[in-house]
């Protein structure tokens, strides 16, 4: 098999880099290990900001999250029974996110992919990427059902690994640099076919530990709760789940959390990464095969998206004037906003999070923080800008 540009991985990522691909006439093959079904119910992310809803517009994938996304022009911050809310366009000249979930961007980028786009091969593993300092990179693949050993060769002139933490194409990027941070918590998620309890989402900081309340659609909630690392799922019952949750979102109003089945649980470990650089000669990476942010900043996706954006803006580039300039570039543009929103990442994180072994002092100077956010137009904006996005290179 021969393309242009071999995508690794069916992500946000590797779909929208198709897909913009697509429209650059740049033609393009995607292999996904997993299938369709598993990749189209994979819940994580949430929350897209301004830049990517701008996008995914301009790419001619933003109908249905139009007609079905949430506008949020907000976020409450609530701690020791405080209940602040952070407008974003009055803090932004006008920013905005939109609550629509990652499992409906791949959908509608699949059924686009599918319907317009290159070849988008499900249930296809990629088992190594060879020849990244040559012009003419390879990916070796297998076939879903392929008996053992039977392994095809997809020729390239480019390579992109869009294959996630625990993908392949990074191993083949030799000494690369590597920095990280992992938490000794991690998220306790649900869904639950209830109403949300509030219209928009909730960060609270509790002595007892962090919780979030998010949101899929007018009738289907999202929560989480900070739990220990190695917390199973399954030993907590589903009364013992909104009992905590209602404690974390205690306030001095008469507020109230409403419940409802749980149809989903699950736990989300919790890590800071960054590989560098994000390139080796002709082999690219982006979205988690080259950083990981904890999902307290609601960054994860939409840094898939900045890193893509750069990438197709860079390939059409190179196709239009011969010129690498923009690929040479790729790298360094990418990791400058990955850093910004690393820090934005780790710092929400270690704001709203209860550390174990946290002292009496930790605990006051984070409810310091979160007052001066509260009183502090400055530092209110700074988490408005960061929280509704960073420029796309
Ligand atoms: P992805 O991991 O989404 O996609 C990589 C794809 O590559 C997968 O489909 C995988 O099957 C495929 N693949 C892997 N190896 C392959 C191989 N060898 N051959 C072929 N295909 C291969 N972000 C938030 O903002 N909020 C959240 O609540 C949130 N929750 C998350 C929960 C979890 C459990 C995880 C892991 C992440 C979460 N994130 C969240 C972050 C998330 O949104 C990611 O940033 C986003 O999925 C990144 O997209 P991709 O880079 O496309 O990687
Ligand atoms: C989500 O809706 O899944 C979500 C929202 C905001 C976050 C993380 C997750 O910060």
């Amino acid at each position: 098999m021969r393309t242009t540009v071999g995508i690794i991985g069916a992500g946000p990522a590797g779909l929208l880099l198709a897909r913009l691909l697509h429209n650059a006439g740049i033609d393009s093959v995607v292999l996904e290990s997993r299938d369709r079904a598993y990749v189209e119910r994979r819940q994580r992310a949430g929350i897209l900001e301004q830049g990517t809803v701008d996008v995914l517009r301009e790419a001619g994938a933003g109908e249905r999250m139009d007609r079905e996304g949430l506008r949020h022009d907000g976020i409450e911050l609530r701690f020791a029974r405080r209940r602040h809310r952070v407008d974003f366009p009055a803090l932004t000249g006008g920013r905005s996110v939109m609550v629509y979930a990652q499992t409906e961007v791949c959908k509608d980028l699949i059924a686009l992919q599918l319907k317009e786009g290159g070849p988008l091969l499900f249930e296809t593993e990629a088992l190594a990427v060879e020849g990244a300092e040559t012009d003419r990179p390879r990916v070796r693949f297998r076939r879903g059902g392929a008996e053992e050993g039977a392994e095809d060769v997809l020729e390239c002139d480019y390579v992109v690994g869009c294959d996630g933490f625990w993908g392949v194409a990074r191993s083949a990027v030799p000494d690369g640099r590597t920095f990280e941070r992992t938490y000794p918590f991690g998220w306790l998620g649900i869904l639950a076919d209830v109403a949300p309890s509030h219209d928009e989402l909730v960060y609270a900081r509790h002595d007892r530990g962090f919780a979030l309340l998010s949101m899929r659609s007018p009738s289907v909630s999202r929560l989480y709760l900070q739990v220990p690392a190695d917390t199973d799922a399954d030993s907590w019952s589903d009364e013992q789940i909104w009992d905590e949750l209602e404690r974390r979102f205690e306030t001095d109003d008469d507020w109230t959390l409403r419940r409802g089945p749980i149809t989903q649980k699950s736990v989300t470990p919790m890590r800071s990464y960054v590989h560098e650089p994000m390139r080796h000669g002709r082999l690219f990476l982006a979205g988690d095969a080259a950083h990981i942010v904890p999902p307290t900043g609601a960054k994860g996706l939409n840094l898939a998206v900045g890193d893509v954006v750069t990438l197709a803006r860079a390939l059409a580039h190179r196709t239009a004037t011969g010129s690498d300039d923009l690929l040479d570039a790729y790298s360094a543009t990418c990791l400058r906003r990955v850093w910004q929103a690393e820090r934005f990442s780790y710092d929400m994180t270690t704001l709203l999070h209860s550390a174990p072994g946290a002292t009496p002092f930790e605990d006051r100077l984070q409810l310091a923080r979160l007052d001066r956010i509260a009183s502090s137009r400055a530092a209110e904006t700074d988490l408005a800008e960061a929280y509704t996005g960073f420029p796309i290179g």
